[in-house]
């Protein structure tokens, strides 16, 4: 078995709703066996030219599951969840109803169009690095370090529901 770790987010709609719907799908899916699920966090949205208060705020937090899909198969599996809750990508970092970002699997790295390994930006993100934290203290992320370093870098703003 291989461990990986998803990140959600939700910034429209019935937030809780979505992600408690999103995690029964992954506990539901048979590849998949759910090890645990974070508390969820209120964040502000965080735009390319940084914080932006003005978008609706996200509810972030992180699963881990066991499972033996290939990475990209897993993604796939995290792609249908969100069309399923009604995800429609237009703008990049647009608002959401439903975002499941691959965080890390088995620390593997690999790039390629469809999947970097691991999430590129998580490693300077508190809305994934604190969630993450609480259910795994002593996790890493490849070529970055204790994850507990990392978050106490971090400056994005995390209040725990
Ligand atoms: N992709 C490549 N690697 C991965 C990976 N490790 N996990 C590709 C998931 N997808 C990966 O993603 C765009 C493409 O990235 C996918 O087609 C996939 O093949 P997307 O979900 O369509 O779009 P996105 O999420 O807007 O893009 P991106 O670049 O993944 O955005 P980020 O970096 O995840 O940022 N603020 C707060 N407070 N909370 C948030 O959750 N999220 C974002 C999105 C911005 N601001 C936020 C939050
Ligand atoms: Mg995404």
């Amino acid at each position: 078995m291989t461990r990986a770790v998803i990140a959600f987010g939700a910034n429209l709609g019935d937030r809780e709703a979505t992600i408690a719907g999103a995690v029964r799908e992954l506990a539901a899916t048979d590849e998949l066996e759910l090890v645990a699920v974070s508390p969820v966090y209120e964040t502000p949205a965080i735009k390319d030219a940084g914080v932006d208060r003005d978008a609706p705020g996200y509810l972030n937090g992180v699963v881990i599951v066991d499972t033996q899909l290939d990475p990209h198969v897993l993604l796939d599996v995290l792609q249908r969840i969100e069309l399923e809750h009604g995800r429609v990508r237009e703008e990049h970092w647009g608002d959401r109803t439903l975002d499941l970002d691959l965080i890390d699997v088995a620390g593997v790295e690999l790039a390629d169009e469809r999947l970097v390994l691991p999430h590129p930006r998580a490693w300077q993100r508190a809305f994934v690095l604190q969630p993450w934290l609480d259910i795994e203290p002593d996790a890493a992320l490849t070529g970055r370090g204790p994850i507990a370093v990392l978050r106490s870098a971090a400056t994005d703003e995390v209040v725990r529901r």
